[in-house]
């Protein structure tokens, strides 16, 4: 049975590539999900990739990813809920009650960054925390779910 990956993407996400180029490169999130099906095809994984402003819309998301990791089928979640990563309970509350193995993803090394960024509500009920690698990091996300 082949297992499925969701990539979820939060607030602002949609417009990389289009400003701050220093921060998080020039690469649109068309090419990341390129990246993604790349990556998820060496494994044999299908993914899910998606999108959103919306925090109940992530959440939800998790909640379906959950299902299907309930039932044997999820790879894992790779989850860059970038300005929600530092607000949002519900996230890690949506992670906790699914037990979805899940990857934090952070384009940029938010630890270089302004304080805001340095704690994560998400971190503790992560399998995996990895930021700073760039967009190149959704890659290297689904390589290391191959490995669980
Ligand atoms: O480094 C990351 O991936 C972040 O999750 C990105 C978030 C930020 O709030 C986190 O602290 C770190 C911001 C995403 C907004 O992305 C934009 C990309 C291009 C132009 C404007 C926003």
């Amino acid at each position: 049975m082949t297992k499925t990956v969701y990539v979820l993407n939060g607030p602002n996400l949609n417009l990389l590539g289009t400003r701050e180029p220093q921060v998080y490169g020039s690469q649109t999130l068309a090419d990341v999900e390129q990246l993604c099906a790349t990556a998820c095809a060496r494994h044999g994984f299908t993914l899910v990739f998606r999108q959103s402003n919306h925090e109940g819309a992530l959440v939800d998301w998790i909640h379906e990813a959950g299902r299907l990791h309930a039932a044997g089928q999820l790879a894992g979640v790779v989850l860059n809920a970038a300005a929600y990563t530092h607000t949002s309970v519900a996230l890690l509350d949506a992670v906790k009650g699914t037990g979805v193995p899940l990857v934090e993803l952070h384009i940029s090394n938010v630890h270089a960054r302004e304080s805001f960024r340095h704690h994560s509500y998400l971190a503790a009920a992560a399998r995996a925390v990895m930021c700073g690698f760039g967009v190149q990091g959704y890659a290297l996300a689904i390589d290391g779910l191959a490995q669980w």
